[in-house]
């Protein structure tokens, strides 16, 4: 494969699908084109998203923690059998400041636990085994770094304890709907019969609502867009100007979908040390979808993925579940 060096950036011309320059490139070079959401979250990205989390308007971090604070027992019982050693895995872990609920009750009635955090970062992930071995002294912790598929993998190699699965967030709404399928059925095929999972989905709603989550009056959410075309100059060399693009978000109600575009205003070139990107006027790049969900539309998910829906737990208002699934 042929390198070259531009400036300080080693190009090369033929990157690869998965690699940041690679999938980067090819989602500009697409008639409708777009970046992938993934790569939001630098370190940058990663402090803007924790603003996001605290902005007034992004309900869904609040409703979840409420359902997880105020809910912890009944999340217990269906989640767990008494008396049996299980794991607790965690997909996409963060700083589990929601899970830490459960940890504490499970921890309080003595369950046989060993918490398997999995993150992309492995900053995150020693910070996280660092802070609950402090907070929780008795906690049997094993965290896995890295992708969530390869970490159940391991997971299911080394140990066959009985396994509960998290995934919060309402990340699987940064899936289309077909994508979330193919998810749901590909962590399915690391479970056994009797496996439990749970999974947080933002609900439909008022679209004024999730309207102004992904279209904060101080501009977070722009900011956290505009950090990706920081991200492509500082990592990949490109020029994107930051006043040439508008950051536009549509809730599309009947689809329950929240599309974050950034358009350009002018027409303009950016260049990539060997690559230029032509924008019209007006051209949008698709940045990220957050889907919303119907409760039936999860039990269809379920069922479609390989999952038999237990219990949903909800927050006060409906705004959000989070529902439990066994394989
Ligand atoms: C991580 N994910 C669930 C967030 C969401 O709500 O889609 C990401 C986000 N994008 C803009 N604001 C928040």
């Amino acid at each position: 494969m042929r390198k070259e060096e531009v400036g300080r950036y080693d190009v090369d011309h033929h990157p690869k699908a998965g690699t940041f320059y690679g999938d980067v490139l090819a989602g500009l070079s697409k008639d409708q084109k777009s970046l992938p959401a993934k790569y939001f979250y630098d370190a940058a990205g990663d402090a803007l998203f924790q603003q996001i989390m605290r902005c007034p308007e992004y309900y869904l971090t609040r409703c979840e923690e409420e359902i997880f604070k105020l809910k912890t027992r009944e999340l217990l019982r269906y989640l767990f059998k008494d008396g049996e050693a299980f794991d607790l895995i965690e997909l996409g872990a963060g700083d589990a400041s929601k899970t830490q609920y459960l940890l504490a009750e499970l921890l309080a009635q003595e369950f046989p636990f060993t918490y398997r955090p999995i993150d992309i970062s492995g900053h995150i992930i020693e910070q996280l085994e660092e802070r609950l071995k402090a907070e929780f002294p008795k906690i049997a912790i094993s965290s896995f770094q890295g992708d969530y598929f390869q970490g159940l993998a391991d997971i299911q190699r080394t140990g066959n304890n009985p396994k509960v699965v998290l995934f919060l967030g309402a990340n699987i709404g940064n899936m289309s709907r077909d994508e979330a399928k193919l998810f749901c059925m590909n962590m399915r095929t690391f479970l056994d019969a009797g496996d439990r999972a749970l999974i947080g989905f933002d609900l439909m709603k008022n679209p004024r609502i999730v309207q102004a989550a992904y279209d904060d009056s101080a501009g977070l959410t722009r900011q956290f867009n505009m950090n990706l075309l920081h991200r492509m100059n500082h990592e990949l060399g490109a020029d994107f100007m930051e006043d040439l693009f508008e950051h536009y978000c549509q809730y599309d109600p009947l689809q329950g979908a929240c599309n974050s575009y950034l358009v350009s205003i002018l027409d303009h070139t950016v260049h990539f040390p060997n690559k230029d990107i032509a924008f019209a006027s007006g051209e949008v790049i698709h940045m990220e979808v957050s889907q919303k969900y119907r409760f039936e539309d999860t039990q269809a998910l379920a069922e479609e993925a390989g999952f038999r829906p237990v219990h949903a737990v909800y927050d006060r208002r409906g705004w959000f579940v989070d529902v439990i699934w066994e394989a």
